[in-house]
């Protein structure tokens, strides 16, 4: 069995590798799930910006959560949580993943970079952009609203470690106030996530 320890802190992007590790079922020694771990040189040898998540498996560093999410999904094929590389829904699997992380991510965290004194200081924040990233994010949500119609899960009609992904930039967007009751069936997605066992995401009261 391989051993994996995981960088994480909890309000970060380690939630998704937290979460698909409890859904493959592998053990893993948690490090850091404090603040400081940020930046530090121990995660600078693991991921060079010093930034989380980063993941330790049998030594090799893997860092970017999404890959790192992929990765422990096709160590566990048994589980289903991801398709076989070469096939057609592996494509599909690498496709949801760039859109997440090209159309609405980097956009929710815009806003939240540009709005948050946690993330950076007041006087760097640049208010104008946090407009043109609601824009740009709201225009990728309102694709997923329309592909999410007809079905409860992103590909195959079951749950994977795409939902993991595509679902974590809901939830962000949450948090920049970008998604709003015109996308009901994200709504509807993100509330079958938090009733998994195993998601790491805090349901709203
Ligand atoms: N693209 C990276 C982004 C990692 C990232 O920005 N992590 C944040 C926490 S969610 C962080 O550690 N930020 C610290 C910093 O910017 O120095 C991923 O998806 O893993």
């Amino acid at each position: 069995m391989a051993t994996i320890v995981l960088y994480e802190y909890e309000p970060t992007r380690s939630l998704k590798c937290r979460w698909i590790l409890q859904e493959a079922g592998l053990e893993y020694e948690s490090k850091g799930n404090d603040v400081s771990i940020i930046g530090s040189d121990e995660l600078k040898s693991v991921q060079p910006l010093g930034k989380l998540p980063a993941v330790l498996i049998d030594g090799e560093p893997l860092f970017e959560a999404s890959a790192i999410v992929t990765k422990i999904a096709d160590m566990v094929p048994e589980k289903n949580l991801i398709a076989k590389p070469g096939s057609w829904e592996r494509a599909l699997h690498d496709q949801w993943m760039c859109f997440a992380h090209a159309e609405l991510e980097c956009w929710a965290w815009t806003g939240l970079l540009n709005s948050r004194d946690f993330l950076l200081p007041e006087e760097q924040h640049i208010p104008q952009a946090v407009i043109q990233a609601k824009l740009m994010f709201q225009r990728a949500a309102a694709a997923l609203e329309q592909e999410l119609s007809d079905k409860e899960y992103i590909i195959g009609n079951r749950f994977s470690a795409t939902d993991i992904i595509i679902s974590y930039c809901i939830y962000l967007g949450r948090f920049s106030e970008f998604v709003d009751e015109t996308t009901p069936n994200l709504h509807s997605y993100l509330a079958r996530m938090y009733e998994r066992e195993h998601c790491t995401f805090a349901a709203p009261e």
